[in-house]
């Protein structure tokens, strides 16, 4: 996600050069992202806090037994390693982040040990994806995005981060997590979030941008077209999936196979269908007030995104100011079918906070069936769990 700062850094450059309008041109782009929107608090009564786990990304639910995985940083770190927003001081980074659980019925949190990962590099925690094996649901696979430094006396600034998809696994109720492969390929390239397989060997990611470094990047804001899916496979290699979308971040698989796609500048859901190739098509494109982050869907088939205005804000610089955030629910609406123009979803605020309940949050996951909402994000304070 850019950060609206450089972003208004570069409108302004672009202004100089041709003289546009701020009220015809640019305005209407920044209302997606929180500019002059009123904030109307929902939902956030009834929460409380973990901060033993702050700026955790991504959060996974494991329906079954209630426990949430969550992979986490440290805020320090994302101030100065988040290649996604162009943050590329790798001498900031932590390369230490951790996949941790938590258990809503005993409070308990466990930080997952790691074994048999000997790369020097590290872990830099991104996306996650956590998904049982076919034949045995009690071992999960764990698929990561990492964003590791680059090699050799290679400058991060220059070339940015040399990302790859770890895969590991781990035992419902485990304390370990056991490397099983790394993945890397020239179309991985800003990898973002993952969606696994339940044999541990392939995965769909999102690249949040076209390139890992330069202004061209920035474009992206003004409705460039850079980013993409990918598919890998460990045994046949990696394809794009599909390529010349806009603005992708999360991504999450239905119970029905439908997977979607979050864009982060316009808003909205992209709806895309697997082909027998591993190829995706575009299905329905659902359109939202305000640019969406990470994606879940429940166990009742509902989509869920989080928003959080830390780009109008000076959260991501300094994450103790509070920033709003806000939690859509993209309802499926099963009495039509899925060729219509995005009207086959109903589209809800189900969660708002001005930043002192719930602060820069960038992932929420929704249990259905213990009406628990949970919420965090890439720099957040703490982990925000709510009665709905
Ligand atoms: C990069 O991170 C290091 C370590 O935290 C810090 O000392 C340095 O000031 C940072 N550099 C920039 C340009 O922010
Ligand atoms: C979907 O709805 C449209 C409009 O009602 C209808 O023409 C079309 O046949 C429907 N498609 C399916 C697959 O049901
Ligand atoms: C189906 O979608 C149409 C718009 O395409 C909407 O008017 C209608 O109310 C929906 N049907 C149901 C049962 O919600
Ligand atoms: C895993 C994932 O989807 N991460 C995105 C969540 O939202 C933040 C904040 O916008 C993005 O920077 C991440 O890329």
């Amino acid at each position: 996600m850019p950060t609206l700062h450089s972003t208004l850094n570069f409108l302004a450059l672009l202004f100089a050069i041709f003289g546009t309008t701020w009220e015809l041109v640019v305005k209407p782009r920044l209302v997606p992202l929180g500019y002059g929107r009123v904030l109307a608090p929902v939902n956030n009564q009834n929460c409380k806090h973990v901060p033993e786990l702050a700026a955790c990304e991504k959060i996974v639910l494991h329906q079954p037994s209630g426990v949430i995985y969550l992979a986490c940083s440290t805020q320090s770190s994302r101030v100065h390693w988040t290649p996604a927003v162009s943050r590329l001081n790798a001498s900031g980074a932590s390369f230490d982040d951790y996949v941790a659980t938590y258990d809503p019925k005993t409070s308990r949190i466990t930080r997952l040990k790691i074994e048999k990962f000997t790369s020097p590099r590290g872990l830099s925690l991104h996306g996650m994806d956590i998904i049982p094996s076919s034949s045995d649901p009690s071992e999960l696979f764990v698929y990561l995005v990492n964003h590791r430094p680059p090699l050799g006396d290679l400058e991060a600034r220059e070339v940015g981060a040399d990302s790859a998809i770890e895969i590991f696994k781990t035992r419902l109720g485990g304390t370990t997590l056991t490397h099983m492969r790394t993945v890397e390929d020239p179309i991985i390239i800003t990898p973002n979030d993952v969606i696994g397989s339940c044999d541990g060997k392939s995965f769909y990611f999102t690249n949040d941008h076209g390139e890992k470094v330069g202004l061209l990047r920035e474009l992206d804001t003004l409705g460039r077209a850079s980013t993409s899916v990918g598919y890998c496979h460990t045994e046949h290699g990696c394809h794009y999936a599909i390529q010349h979308m806009h603005a992708n971040n999360g991504i999450a698989r239905a119970p029905n196979g439908l997977i979607y796609v979050a864009n982060c500048v316009r808003g909205g859901l992209y709806v895309l269908e697997p082909q027998h190739d591993d190829m995706l098509v575009l299905r329905d494109y659902v359109s939202t007030d305000r640019s969406l982050d990470n994606l879940s869907v429940d166990s009742k088939g509902n989509v869920w995104a989080a928003d959080t205005l830390h780009m109008i804000s000076k959260h991501f610089s300094d994450p103790s100011i509070p920033t709003p955030s806000s939690a859509l629910r993209f309802t499926v609406n099963r009495d039509n079918n899925t060729t219509t123009n995005g009207k086959n979803y109903l589209v809800e605020k189900l969660f708002e906070d001005d930043g002192g309940v719930a602060s820069g949050i960038t992932s929420v996951v929704y249990d259905a069936e213990r009406n628990t909402l949970y919420l965090n994000g890439l720099a957040s304070p703490s982990l925000t769990i709510c009665k709905l």
